[in-house]
């Protein structure tokens, strides 16, 4: 990460846009992005202290509408805020410009509104687009001209690193290059990676492998995304997805080649135990630039030399397990790429069980580590797909075999994959007994309420109850409320659905800063994400974000980092800027805005629809 902060000081000689002007904040939280008319409507109170006050809810003429009087919770030690609750849910008239009102504070503006989640769901995916590398992105389908850009990484035809990592541990390469042009970027940088790029893609293709079950088997149908696939008669989520998937084959290392490896990785240590072993079916773990590129950088202006970097078991069972995913999602729509899919699955699977500690090591500079010595849980993801895909007994065996089905943990991510096992195994149809299948089901809704409980004991009604706000934190509290989603699937229980919308509306502006952290939905939104191309804060000739991007969100690491003027200045949730440099608070990535997609999009197809439309 020091070469990053190296390469931010070399930068800023450019001119700087000016940031939009936008309301103060206040102390009266409420989700910027709306409500739902038939939904529940909460909002979060900062007080100084715990006396129940009166509470008015005016509509945009300024006629009061509702009246009540907050719920004193207490002390909030994620925002360090003495907190009070108004819950207005039994208002339900459609409209622009209510504000809540206690004395002379009040809210930002917000609407109430069939449908708010709607928008923002198709903008979320619109980020998708927006991060596919080897195309142009074209100004008919993106929001405004300025996003368009020229094709980044045309033809990326790579080969393995040759030379030395940063600390001067040489790496001989190896001789055979792959095409792995296309897929998606990372983040705010050009990388593309295996790891990340897998539960990214899992995400999305969830959601879809749901959408029919809750009701709207035609969210992403062919023509509701602007796609260039747009027209093919293909559900457009899909289609966006299939991006990914086939850049996860293609890091794919060919039958029979052998590369030279270093089986010690460790953090603390130089690479060593270098042998070389035939890597057939391995997967690399990344196509990434040789150095950090500063920012702003257009993806087509990238001046760096690309490589592949070591294959991984980590990125192997990444692969595998979208790809097993991707196998059954396409059987019928396309058996060709199915079979492929399914194929190098396999292949995968084989080579990650021939070779299973290999490490990524995190020694190369220019891209992102993504390192993680823990891959069982990666394991048991892969033999799941696999297992639900395939139906066969080798792979069931090691799903049942493995401790996740009842592990109990609440959290999915890039390092930790287990729930992106069971949730499958929960929902889509497989092979496993009807018992232990009914074990899996109650196993998730325990965890949804251990979620719930957590969320009682949250000031702002998250589902996590701790202080401590890490890296991407937007993303864990949105894959913790993937689990409520899936817990509502199973029972519909509609107190695991409100609070996936408890989230949602945290993310929208129910917040400690009184901060949207989605781009363009919200009165005070997020403006400046760290991304190298969306850069005009950084430099006035790139453009502003497009609407719907996901900001990582607080980083109390922050708290500690001497470069960072929030040093010592603030807690857990206060520990966000919206500035471009601020990488690790304000960027943008695959794995953080895919949740928004299933979360949005879920909350779409789950509404209650009125008695008189069809369906
Ligand atoms: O999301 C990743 C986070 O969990 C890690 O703590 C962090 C530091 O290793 O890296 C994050 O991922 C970044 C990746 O390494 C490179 N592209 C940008 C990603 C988001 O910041």
């Amino acid at each position: 990460m020091t070469t990053w902060r190296v390469l931010l000081l070399l930068i800023g000689a450019a001119p700087v846009a000016a940031v939009p002007a936008e309301p103060s904040p206040g102390t009266i939280r409420i989700d910027q992005l709306g409500y739902e008319t038939t939904g529940p409507k909460h909002a979060i109170v900062a007080t100084p202290d715990l006396t129940p006050l009166s509470w008015t809810l005016v509509d945009s003429t300024g006629e009061p509408v509702a009246t009540g009087t907050t719920r004193p919770f207490g002390h909030d030690p994620a925002s360090d805020e003495t907190i009070q609750r108004v819950d207005f849910t039994g208002f339900m008239m459609t409209g622009e410009g209510y504000r809540l009102t206690i004395g002379r504070l009040g809210s930002q503006l917000f609407s109430i509104a069939d449908r708010p989640f709607a928008a923002a769901a198709t903008a979320a995916m619109s980020f998708f687009y927006q991060q596919r590398s080897g195309v142009p992105i074209e100004a008919r389908y993106v929001q405004r001209p300025d996003l368009a850009r020229a094709a980044g990484h045309a033809r990326e035809i790579v080969t393995c690193f040759h030379g030395r990592d940063q600390r001067s541990v040489r790496w001989p390469g190896c001789d055979y290059r792959l095409d792995a042009t296309g897929g998606w970027y990372d983040a705010g940088d050009h990388g593309k990676y295996v790891v990340n790029g897998g539960v990214s893609a899992w995400t999305l293709l969830d959601l879809h492998e749901r959408l029919a079950a809750l009701g709207d088997a035609d969210a992403f149908a062919d023509g509701r995304l602007a796609l260039p696939e747009r027209g093919n008669g293909r559900d457009d989520l899909l289609d966006e997805a299939r991006v990914e998937v086939a850049f996860l084959l293609a890091m794919q290392v060919p039958q029979g080649r052998r590369v030279t490896v270093a089986f010690s990785t460790d953090t603390g240590a130089p690479a060593k135990d270098f042998r070389t072993i035939d890597a057939g079916g391995l997967v690399h773990t990344k196509v990434a630039d040789e150095a950090w590129t500063g920012l702003p950088m257009a993806p087509a202006a990238d001046p760096m030399r690309r490589f592949l970097y070591p294959p991984s078991t980590a990125a192997t069972f990444n692969m595998v397990a979208v790809a097993a995913q991707a196998a059954r999602i396409w059987r019928q729509s396309d058996p060709a790429f199915a079979d492929r899919a399914l194929a190098a699955a396999r292949r995968g699977w084989e080579a990650a069980e021939r070779i299973p500690g290999l490490h990524a090591s995190s020694d190369f500079t220019g891209s992102g580590g993504y390192g993680d010595r823990q891959i069982a849980d990666e394991r048991f993801w892969a033999a799941a797909q696999l297992f639900v895909t395939t139906g066969e007994a080798p792979f069931r065996a090691v799903v049942t075999a493995a401790p996740f089905l009842r592990d109990g943990s609440v959290d999915l991510g890039w390092g930790s994959t287990a729930l992106a096992g069971v949730l499958t195994l929960a929902t889509v149809p497989n092979g496993l007994p009807p018992d232990l299948h009914a074990v899996i089901r109650d196993e998730i809704v325990a965890r949804a309420d251990m979620l719930l409980a957590e969320r009682d004991h949250s000031g702002y009604r998250l589902p996590f109850s701790g202080a401590h706000y890490g890296w991407g934190s937007n993303s864990t509290l949105l894959n913790r409320a993937i689990v409520l989603g899936v817990a509502y699937q199973i029972t519909r229980n509609a107190a695991y659905r409100d609070a996936v919308a408890d989230v949602a509306d945290y993310v929208f502006g129910r917040n400690a800063l009184d901060r949207s952290f989605v781009t363009g939905f919200g009165a005070r939104t997020t403006h400046q994400p760290h991304h190298r191309f969306w850069a005009q804060a950084a430099d006035a000739r790139y453009p502003a974000p497009p609407p719907g991007v996901l900001s990582g969100g607080p980083n109390d690491s922050a708290r500690m980092d001497d470069g960072d003027p929030l040093k010592g200045r603030c807690v857990g949730q206060t520990c966000w800027r919206d500035d471009w440099r601020a990488f690790t608070m304000n960027e943008v990535a695959i794995n953080w805005n895919a949740p928004l997609v299933w979360v949005t999009a879920f909350l779409d197809a789950t509404r209650i629809r009125s008695a008189r439309a069809p369906g």
